[in-house]
């Protein structure tokens, strides 16, 4: 395992089907809270045991509260440098300077947050001089996204980034911020409801047992993928666990970049490169 970024560099030029899997560890420097940290506890609660479909429908005004406090966290967050490296690899004309054969880029993002598409719109706006409102087709955001709203009933999804989504998650907000640990029992009727339907709507990512999205297009791209940069993820939620597994299986290059590697056996991963410290430090400097 190395951490030499000149051969990392020259490993990349030579590359052509290039991803990169992104967790947590990318928005931390953002204000975004990582789900495994040792501080990770929401009012106490654990994050991942909030985020199952199981949890929802026990006590869909907890879940709601927990992912409203993110929606207002993201809104107020700006993407970091680790973004920007990214979103720079993402536009053709600055991956031909780093990869010049004809390489192609895909980020494969397990973040809800929308940083990376942010990040990405705004070097294209800076290039192109006009901002465009259309998803970029080089990121997949495979565990869904915080601002799309999905009705539970009728299925109807849209994406809001109104951070009151109703008056009774606002006032909740502001009085929950005043005792951090507990948490109103909104009733069913005032939570989030369908324009359409009225039915109950719920946060549009992916929860445990459910299925990622994208799951055919990433697989293909992971099957070809001939590096495979691993940013700021344990690495412990599958199946986004399993794609560098499978690009150094068929041969592939894998580099890894996280405050700390302690790697779970189980998922036996042994990268070429490891670049140990915070992303938004060592992704533009190994990059760039
Ligand atoms: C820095 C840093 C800095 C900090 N710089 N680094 C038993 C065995 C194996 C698998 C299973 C099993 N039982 C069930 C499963 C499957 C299950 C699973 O994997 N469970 C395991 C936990 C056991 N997976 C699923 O259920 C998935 N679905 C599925 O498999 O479906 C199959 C299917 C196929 C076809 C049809 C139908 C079904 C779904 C998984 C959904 C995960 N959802 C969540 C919530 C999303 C919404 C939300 O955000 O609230 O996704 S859980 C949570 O974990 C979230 C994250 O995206 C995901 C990964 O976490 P991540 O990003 O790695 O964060 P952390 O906190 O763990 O790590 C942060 C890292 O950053 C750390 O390493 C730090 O060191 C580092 N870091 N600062 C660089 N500045
Ligand atoms: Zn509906």
């Amino acid at each position: 395992m190395s951490s030499d970024a000149d051969a990392f560099r020259t490993a990349l030029r030579s590359s052509k089907n290039i991803i990169a899997i992104a967790g947590a560890g990318l928005s931390a420097a953002s204000g975004i809270p990582t789900f495994r940290s040792a501080n990770g506890l929401w009012r106490n609660h654990d994050p991942v045991q909030l985020a199952t479909p199981q949890a929802f429908d026990k006590n869909p005004s907890l879940v709601w509260q927990f992912y409203n406090t993110r929606r207002t966290t993201a809104l107020n967050a700006s993407p970091n440098a680790a973004h920007m490296a990214l979103a720079m690899l993402c536009c053709p004309d600055m991956l031909q300077v780093l990869a010049p054969s004809q390489a192609n880029f895909t980020l494969i993002t397990q973040n809800i947050d929308g940083l990376s598409t942010r990040a990405l719109k705004d070097v294209l706006a800076k290039r192109d001089g006009e901002r465009q409102d259309s998803q970029p087709s080089m990121i997949y955001e495979m565990h869904g996204r915080l601002f799309d709203i999905i009705c539970t009933t009728c299925s109807h999804i849209e994406t809001n980034y109104d951070p009151s989504l109703c008056p009774a998650l606002s006032e909740t907000q502001q009085n929950c911020s005043n005792d951090k640990n507990t948490c109103a029992d909104i009733p069913l009727e005032l939570l989030p409801r369908c324009a359409k339907c009225g039915g109950l709507l719920r946060p549009g990512v992916v929860w445990f047992d459910e299925k990622p999205r994208h799951l055919t297009q990433i697989w293909s791209l992971v099957d070809k993928a001939d590096m495979c940069l691993v940013i700021g993820t344990s690495n412990t939620v599958q199946p986004a666990a399993g794609f560098a597994c499978e690009v150094k299986d068929h041969g592939g290059t894998v580099a890894v970049f996280n405050v700390e590697w302690n790697p779970d056996p189980e998922f036996d991963l042994n990268p070429d490169f490891l670049f140990l410290g915070p992303c938004e430090e060592t992704l533009p400097k190994v990059l760039f």
